[in-house]
């Protein structure tokens, strides 16, 4: 008798200690995450660039929690990009490896992506209220409400005063319903057209638009112009490209277009701050890739995959860390965030819970090096169509399919691509206005200014099948050394670990690496 009173004395004990810690336990965080879109990691004042004026919001966001200056995405196109933020999964991984047609049939014949999660879908069942405004992300995000992302919603994503307005309103409902929330707010600058560039034609605008009616501010577009202008004689040049006034004058209204992006960041956080409900709420900020130009996106250098991560939570995260050193996939946010909200550890990814760096410097996060790759921009039915199974010469048979692999860290940056021959060209949809504009330059070969531009333009082209180069001292990837005798070790160590991540990932371009590494 006595046993079963003590028994049922320290059941009732525990009952009460978990109703207690229940109704102790922290809230569970917010989340606000907010994308930019072809946005060069160097683009924003946080991360050095020395344009006065640039991206305040974003320094400022920056300075008020932790600034992650490694991240990198896995592939320098958007829809690609954002699948594997959302799902913690590599393209290989998902199929989900370009637009059109996904995934490809070849890919299907011996992969399946049954079983894929994303992060918004997790937290929907988990009660929270979740949102989107700007582009979409996945076809596994499943949101509370439906996506706000219609060009004539946001103003063809660039109109900040929309991505206020919506913002506000999602959170008023957000109070109202106590829940915890996930909203996704993903801003379209600085894709191109850029502001104030001789291709922002009314021609286009209205394309974007299509027939609907929608409202025309005074300058006669959904959007208003950049508060700035800058002057091309100052517009800094990223280190891939030459320093010199077309290219400069092209730039300037790129860096415009980063600054309405911070403006539209600008005013969703004013909404956040507005709602009183910005303490508990973690703002995660990052690019989708690198910006619109050959040797940036549709590449797999820095230029092309390194962004900035951003992150501003002021109940966890003491503001003004700076982590120089630490490498994070994209891959990783999404089972970070799962375990931050207190979900079930993702079952699927690619990637890992960075979430120690963001609580003590001292972390044990290991990374050495980041992945990417690239597979091709576009897939048509005809094309699916017409391919049974996955062929090792698919580049011969698909002009789109250009099959690149690459590992970055802070030192170095380390690409295969599989599909370069010498002779065989990257499609046109891979080769953008820089390349024009060097086409149009190079014909000048008087003018010492243009330096190697031939030369350039023929790499941009053709690229080579192995390349590596030494960020410390070229940033600009513009030196491969992938034959040079003093970094075979460096190489080898890449070599091992790209066969490594294949091998994990079960790469449908494993075999096609492997016979390329016993060629050496
Ligand atoms: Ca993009």
């Amino acid at each position: 008798m006595k046993l079963l009173k003590s028994v049922y004395r320290s059941s009732s004990f525990l009952i009460f200690l978990f109703i207690w810690l229940e109704s102790t336990a922290a809230p569970k965080p917010n989340i606000l995450l907010i994308t930019a879109d072809d946005l060069g990691w160097d683009s924003l004042g946080c991360m050095g660039n020395p344009l006065e004026g640039l991206s305040p919001n974003l320094d400022r966001l920056a300075s008020e929690g932790l600034l992650i200056k490694h991240g990198y995405v896995a592939t320098p196109i958007c829809g690609p990009s954002r699948q594997a933020l959302y799902t913690g999964r590599f393209p290989q991984s998902t199929g989900l490896m370009g637009h059109g047609v996904q995934p490809p049939n070849w890919w299907k014949l011996d992969r399946s992506n049954a079983g894929t999660q994303s992060i918004t879908s997790l937290l929907l069942q988990d009660g929270y209220l979740s949102g989107m405004i700007g582009k979409h992300g996945s076809e596994w995000c499943q949101f509370s409400l439906p996506p706000h992302g219609r060009n004539d919603q946001t103003g063809m994503g660039r109109n900040p005063e929309k991505y206020f307005a919506y913002t506000r309103q999602f959170l008023a409902r957000a109070k109202e319903e106590k829940k915890p929330f996930f909203l996704a707010a993903n801003a379209h600058d600085p894709h191109r057209y850029w502001a104030r560039h001789p291709d922002e034609t009314s021609k286009w605008i209205n394309q974007m638009m299509g027939d609907e009616p929608w409202e025309r501010l005074l300058n006669g577009k959904p959007y208003p112009d950049p508060k700035s202008r800058f002057i091309p004689e100052q517009c800094p040049v990223p280190p891939a490209y030459p320093r010199v006034p077309k290219l400069k004058e092209s730039l300037a209204t790129y860096y415009d277009s980063v600054n309405r992006m911070d403006q539209v960041v600008g005013g969703v956080l004013q909404a956040l701050e507005e709602s009183g409900l910005a303490k508990n709420t973690l703002v995660l900020f990052l690019s989708d890739h690198g910006m619109a130009w050959d040797l940036s996106k549709w590449s797999l250098y820095p230029s092309g995959v390194r962004t900035p991560i951003l992150i501003r939570w002021p109940a966890q995260v003491k503001a003004g860390q700076i982590d120089s050193q630490s490498i994070v996939s994209v891959v990783d946010i999404a089972p970070t965030i799962a375990e931050l909200c207190g979900l079930s550890p993702m079952t699927k990814t690619d990637g890992k819970s960075f979430s120690s760096l963001l609580k003590k410097r001292q972390s044990k996060w290991k990374r050495s090096s980041a992945f990417s790759c690239f597979n091709y921009m576009n897939n048509s039915p005809e094309i699916d169509n017409s391919i049974d199974s996955f062929p090792s010469d698919l580049p011969e048979k698909f002009e789109q399919y250009r099959p690149s692999r690459s590992l970055n860290n802070k030192d170095f940056s380390y690409v295969w691509n599989g599909w370069a021959d010498g002779n065989r060209s990257l499609p046109r949809t891979m080769l953008g206005e820089f390349h024009w504009m060097i086409t149009k330059l190079a014909e000048k070969k008087t003018n010492s200014a243009y330096g190697d531009y031939i030369e350039r333009k023929n790499f941009i082209e053709l690229r080579t099948r192995e390349e590596l180069y030494d960020l410390s001292k070229d940033p600009g990837c513009r030196t491969n050394l992938s034959n040079h005798d003093n970094h075979q070790t460096t190489l080898k160590d890449f070599r091992n670990r790209m066969k490594e991540v294949l091998q994990k990932t079960n790469d449908h371009e494993l075999d096609n690496y492997l016979t390329f590494l016993n060629k050496k």
